[in-house]
């Protein structure tokens, strides 16, 4: 089945990177259908204003809820039988994970990303659309971006590459970082010396047990340098394995 994927925006043309690469080719072959929308065009004024200032007082601006409104409605009924999973990226969100993305891979073929800006959206707009949709705010990290736009880029990118047949081999998705719980090895191609650099030795031995056994200690040496958060549920992970095997 494809996925399909709706994102409502004031700035439609932040999204055109989902034409390139794999994600565009995904496009191109039918696994992937990506439709953006210009919220403005759900505005009813010359302005086309989308924003006002917020009840209660305070810094900044709020999106007001009658375009949010009208654009949902259209939007998620675009496909009559079935429904949208709506997504909207903020700092304040769940943290989006390998596991959230692969979730939503594989458990929904239809994601409406509603992209904020400002100060966010009326809340109103949640407690309707909620009612009606499954509805995921989701965070990218601890940090705060403009808007939306750049997390619907990352999470469409992270998403779409798990849906079978985007990426060719699927025997990549199995090695990388994140889906074993530890980060990857080291990768080194030719040539053997570059500017002084060595490549390790056992990489050239042939010995596929020692290097099987090198990488595995890369990893490890690795996630506790730079994710000592990841090497503890890995260590939770393998004590549990191992618990449940006597
Ligand atoms: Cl998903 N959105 C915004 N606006 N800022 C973020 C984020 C998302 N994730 C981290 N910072």
């Amino acid at each position: 089945m494809t996925l399909r994927v709706d994102v409502v925006t004031i700035f439609p043309d932040y999204l055109a990177p989902l034409e390139l690469s794999l994600i565009g080719k995904a496009q191109r072959d039918g696994l992937l259908e990506v439709h953006v929308h210009d919220l403005r065009d759900w505005t009813h004024d010359r302005h086309r204003t989308v924003d006002d200032t917020p009840y209660g007082g305070g810094a900044g601006m709020v999106m007001r809820p009658e375009p949010w409104g009208e654009a949902l409605d259209e939007v998620c009924r675009a496909l009559p039988g079935r429904t949208p999973h709506l997504v909207v990226p903020g700092p304040g969100g769940d943290r989006f994970t390998q596991e959230v993305a692969y979730r939503l891979a594989t458990e929904d073929d239809w994601l409406v990303f509603l992209c904020g800006r400002y100060e966010g959206i009326d809340e109103r707009v949640y407690e309707e659309f909620s009612a009606r949709y499954p509805l995921s705010v989701l965070s990218l990290g601890d940090y705060v971006l403009n808007g939306g736009e750049v997390a619907v880029l990352a999470m469409t990118e992270a998403i779409a590459r798990l849906v079978p047949g985007v990426i060719g081999n699927a025997a990549s998705l199995v090695e990388e970082s994140h889906t074993g719980g530890l980060l990857e090895y080291p990768v080194y191609t030719k040539p053997p010396v570059w500017r002084d650099h060595e490549v390790p030795p056992v990489l050239l031995s042939g010995h596929h047990g020692a290097i099987a056994e090198w990488r595995d200690q890369q990893r490890l040496e690795r996630t506790a340098r730079r994710r000592p958060d990841l090497l503890e549920a890995y260590e939770a992970q393998q004590r549990r394995g191992a618990d449940d095997a006597t």
